[in-house]
């Protein structure tokens, strides 16, 4: 393949140098951003994880600052979850839908004043259509995208690294909450959350310039429990059932058909983008569901193919949305979006280059 350009619309991490230092194998376009995929040795990254600590540069997740007088109306206009009684320094979990309902992205929105809040996004334009809808509603508020990139600590032993750093008292923040920290001179928000479900820390880092120098120190601070460079992992995130926006969802995709209607509150305001259409989709009910797959045998897992037919008793039901293979359940192990008749346990085949993967329905996730 020819080389791809970037001519400078891919905007690097502050964290890139560290990241090129470490050994980063390949990047993954994400955001206008790039962001590392792999260090050259998938299962020790992943045992990693799951043992004792890894860091991730995650500066991809970039925050669709929402500021001014009209801050919290926008967000909640924005947001198909509740959100009048959060608190400042607390995150929430939320979907964001179009007008037919359609989820067009999974932030964890972080109120960061009465008159700002930031949503934290995954793989979607959010801030044009955030900008766009102050604008319609005629808001009095101001969206941007400030200079906040965050750098991920997660594992078993990451509550010991960042308060080594930062202090004990993050050993009592509760989930998705966050407060400021001053590292040094480099300014954070430390949160409890990020991709896995094996515990930790995201580290907002306020000043892009001083990257390289938190990754050092993150890095410094793990030494005593081996700390070493991931990414978001696949297999760990698939094994605990989070969503990936993009990937396991199409231009369709409602939240009650992805897990995510416990972050759907029916009974908000008609001015709330989507819910109306989302009331409709509850009362008529979903077609499709997402489950998990496990195939019957292991195979091989360098495709990278997505959304492959499910079929079952020879009839197309749905799509297996990704695989991963599962260190945990040494199994081949995925999300299938498949017709809400399919139920945990049925035997299916995926369609995968013109060969035929049997395997079974589960419930998701895989590993508490
Ligand atoms: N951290 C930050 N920003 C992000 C992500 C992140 N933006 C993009 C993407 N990830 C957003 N998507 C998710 C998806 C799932 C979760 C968090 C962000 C998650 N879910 C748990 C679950 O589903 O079990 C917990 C949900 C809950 O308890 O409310 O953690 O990782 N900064």
């Amino acid at each position: 393949m020819p080389p791809i350009v970037s001519a400078g619309r891919l905007r690097n991490s502050p964290y890139y140098e560290s990241t090129i230092a470490e050994g980063a194998e390949s990047f993954l376009t994400y955001n206008r951003m790039l962001i590392p995929r792999g260090y050259g040795d998938r299962e020790a990254e992943y045992w990693r994880l799951i043992n004792s600590v890894s860091m991730w540069d995650v500066a991809v997740q970039r925050q669709v600052q929402l500021k001014g007088p009209d801050a919290a109306r926008l967000a909640q206009i924005l947001c198909t979850r509740n959100l009048s009684k959060q608190q400042i320094g607390q995150g929430k979990y939320v979907a964001v839908c179009d007008h037919l309902g359609t989820l067009i992205n999974d932030p964890i929105a972080l109120k960061i004043d009465d008159n700002c809040y930031w949503l934290s996004i995954g793989n979607s334009d959010i801030w044009f259509w955030a900008r766009c809808v102050a604008g319609e509603r005629r808001l009095n508020v101001e969206v941007s995208e400030p200079d906040v990139s965050p750098l991920a600590v997660q594992g078993p032993n990451a509550e010991d690294v960042v308060a080594s750093l930062v202090g004990d008292w993050v050993r009592s923040l509760k989930y998705f909450w966050f407060r400021d920290a001053m590292l040094g001179d480099i300014p954070l928000k430390v949160a409890r959350s990020g991709w896995s479900k094996q515990g930790g820390f995201e580290l907002y880092l306020m000043d892009g310039s001083k990257g390289d120098h938190l990754w050092q120190l993150v890095k410094e601070a793990g030494k005593p429990f081996d700390i070493g460079p991931g990414y978001p992992n696949p297999s760990e995130r698939t094994e605990s059932g989070l969503l990936n926006w993009g990937v396991d969802t199409d231009e369709m995709t409602n939240p009650f058909e992805v897990r995510m209607g416990t972050y759907v509150d029916l009974d908000l305001d008609d001015d709330v983008i989507g819910i109306k259409a989302l009331r409709r989709i509850k009362a008529e009910g979903i077609r499709r569901h997402q489950l998990g797959i496990i195939a019957d045998r292991n195979y091989e897992n360098e495709d990278q193919s997505i959304w492959l037919e499910i079929e079952k008793d020879g009839v197309v039901i749905g799509h297996m949305t990704h695989k991963a293979w599962s260190y945990r359940l040494q199994a081949m192990i995925g999300y299938a979006l498949v017709s809400i008749d399919a139920n945990p346990g049925d035997a299916i085949e995926v369609l995968e280059n013109g060969r035929r993967v049997s395997g079974s329905l589960s419930e998701l996730p895989f590993v508490m």
